[in-house]
């Protein structure tokens, strides 16, 4: 192929929705920049030089007018990063593109793929031609090059499909002090302002673009249900790019920033950038810089979580997954002691103030891991309920492929099962025509696209679905008004049967719509979750929780 033939297209696919917000405008879209990255990188060592279109960022057409613009834009290099939310899709227009443009060549990259684990990977999958794991930047430019020129030397993390057979180089953490040192943004503005007028051009607006930047790579940590790094590498690199000049072309695009990290807060020049971004936001403007993830062991959690909240209104999310020690260490999560972490809520509560704090706070919590069981959720509840926390987000266990629970013996060891699960996520008049059984729900959802798939916890050692799903609906049981009321007129004994009551109530309310769903199930082996069973249908979750709560009322 000849180096001016080549035209390569990213399709990122991200998770996104369609609906518009009160004020008109789009949801949030966070973008990734693996893209620019990649870019980068071969703009500093690549030997060919061709052509990088705009890339997609949502999957807004269907994959035959997909096929279509690719065509009509002469794609002939298609890049593919694959994730949980759309390696259906991104599978679905590599075998498309394959057979409208056999020369075509086929890359996919990212953490849901196994091909460096699969060696039949290929033979599912025969129209990808190179997959890369781990970091992708040095495999991409490889394959570029060799595309281009023919010519290659060694290559790293990619596994090549080779007749069906899956040739595998080996993996490197990317060290490379040239590229580590070079600004992805500040060397290509025009090319991204390009990016952003494309999103402006669909109707998104400054306020509904969100760009995630890469501060760290990497995460030292090995938490059982996580795949960072597809689970590759404990290293962390940081990159060492002049951090005010982005900062203050993110702000000339106007758009607001995260970051990627896994720990942000762990390097004191983190608390540099987080400062540096609040000196220069202007509540006029879109730009602002909010963070998720905080350092698990560093106590600085608060001066982020505070900094989001007083600055940009972002309510205060205490990611800890669980706050017993027997949990926290079956999942191999790194944890401050529950007293430590009592420390920092107590300086964010006189920061803000009962009320405030209560209005502001969340707990994320993990549901389904090994050791949790009824009682250790009674546990946590009361340790978050006690705090004055206000929300709890419940995050059912969703299994990732390349992570450390993914292992056989992780899971024989906690005689843990997934099950398929079909959650309806497309928009109202794409659910199926409503069905009138739930017998009939599970069929419908087997031909509706709308219904998309993922591997969620069935059972445990410590706990059955039943129980799972009695611990989701308590969650949602106490974010009801009237019962918050009843919990913030504190005393620990009023908190305590609150939760007794809760966990009475919506394990017999399980159990009914377990046994309603436990024919399906075994029928058609998946599991339609019951949030997202059409109104109507007695027997959902919503319904369930929607209870009355009589005996509660005067706790
Ligand atoms: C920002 C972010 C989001 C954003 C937007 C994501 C987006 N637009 O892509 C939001 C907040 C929406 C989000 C949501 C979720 N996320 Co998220 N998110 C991230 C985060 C923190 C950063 C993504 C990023 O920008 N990375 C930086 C780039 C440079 O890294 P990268 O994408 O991995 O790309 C590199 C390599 O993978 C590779 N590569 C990528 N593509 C390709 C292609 C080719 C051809 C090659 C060769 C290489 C290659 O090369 C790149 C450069 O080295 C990552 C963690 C992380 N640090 O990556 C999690 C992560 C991507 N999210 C994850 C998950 C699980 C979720 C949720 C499902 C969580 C949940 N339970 O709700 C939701 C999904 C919501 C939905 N609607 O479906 C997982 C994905 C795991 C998986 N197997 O897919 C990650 C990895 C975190 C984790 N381990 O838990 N997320
Ligand atoms: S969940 Fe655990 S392993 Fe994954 S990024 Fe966070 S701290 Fe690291």
């Amino acid at each position: 192929m000849n180096t001016k033939e080549i035209r390569i297209k990213f399709l990122a696919n991200a998770p996104h929705s369609d609906d518009l917000t009160p004020g008109g405008s789009r949801q949030l879209l966070v973008i990734n920049p693996a893209y620019w990255m990649m870019k980068t990188y071969h703009d500093i060592h690549g030997k060919s030089k061709p052509q990088w279109l705009i890339q997609d960022f949502i999957p807004d057409k269907n994959v035959t007018q997909t096929i279509n613009d690719l065509l009509k834009n002469k794609v002939n290099i298609l890049i593919l990063p694959c994730f949980v939310w759309n390696i259906d899709l991104q599978m679905e227009i590599a075998k498309a593109f394959k057979e409208r443009v056999p020369t075509g060549k086929v890359l996919a990259g990212g953490p849901q793929l196994q091909a460096h684990k699969d060696p039949k990977f290929f033979k599912k999958h025969p129209y990808v031609d190179f997959v890369g794991y781990g970091d992708g930047e040095k495999s991409v430019s490889n394959i570029i090059d060799y595309i281009a020129t023919g010519e290659r030397g060694p290559w790293v993390n990619t596994v090549e499909n080779v007749g069906g057979y899956a040739k595998l180089w080996p993996f490197e953490v990317l060290r490379d002090e040239k590229y580590w040192s070079t600004s992805p943004y500040l060397t290509q503005k025009d090319f991204i302002r390009e990016h952003i007028k494309s999103l402006k051009d669909k109707g998104y607006m400054n306020k509904d673009i969100m760009l995630a930047v890469e501060f760290a790579r990497g995460c030292m940590y090995s938490c059982a249900y996580c795949d960072w790094s597809s689970n590759l590498t404990n290293k962390v690199t940081r990159r060492k790019a002049p951090y005010q000049l982005e900062l203050d072309f993110f702000k000339e695009l106007d758009i607001s920033i995260r970051e990627t990290d896994a720990n942000f807060g762990q390097w004191k020049q983190d608390i540099e950038i987080f400062d540096y971004a609040t000196s220069i936001y202007d509540p006029e403007k879109n730009f602002k810089f909010l963070v998720w993830n905080t350092a698990k062991l560093k106590q600085n959690a608060d001066h982020f979580l505070i900094g989001n909240h007083e600055t940009h209104g972002k309510q205060i999310v205490f990611t800890f997954e669980d706050t017993e020690k027997v949990c926290l260490e079956a999942m191999q999560r790194p944890s401050l002691p529950w007293e430590k972490q009592q420390e920092m809520i107590a300086k964010i509560k006189h920061r803000l103030g009962d009320e405030r704090f209560h209005r502001a706070t969340v707990a994320e919590l993990m549901v389904g891991t090994p050791k949790q069981s009824i009682e250790t959720f009674k546990e946590n509840f009361r340790k978050i309920l006690g705090e004055g926390i206000g929300g709890t987000i419940l995050n059912h266990w969703a299994l990732l492929p390349n992570s450390p629970a993914a292992d056989p013996e992780y899971i024989k060891k906690h005689g843990i099962e997934f099950i398929e699960h079909k959650t309806f996520s497309g928009k109202d008049d794409e659910r199926p025509t409503t069905p009138f059984s739930i017998e009939q729900l599970y069929s419908d959802a087997k031909q509706n696209p709308h219904f998309l798939s993922a591997n969620f916890v069935y059972k445990t050692n410590d706990m059955d679905y039943t129980d799972i799903m009695t611990v989701l609906m308590v969650g949602f049981v106490l974010q009801e008004p009237l019962i918050k009321e009843k919990i913030l007129s504190k005393s620990k004994t009023n908190i305590d049967r609150v939760i007794e009551w809760a966990f009475k109530r919506c394990a017999k309310n399980a159990k009914e719509v377990y046994s309603q769903h436990k024919d399906c199930i075994e029928k058609f082996g998946y599991i339609i979750p019951i949030t997202d069973d059409p109104e109507g249908i007695q027997t959902s979750w919503t319904t369930g929780s929607l209870l009355k709560f009589p005996e509660m009322v005067d706790a």
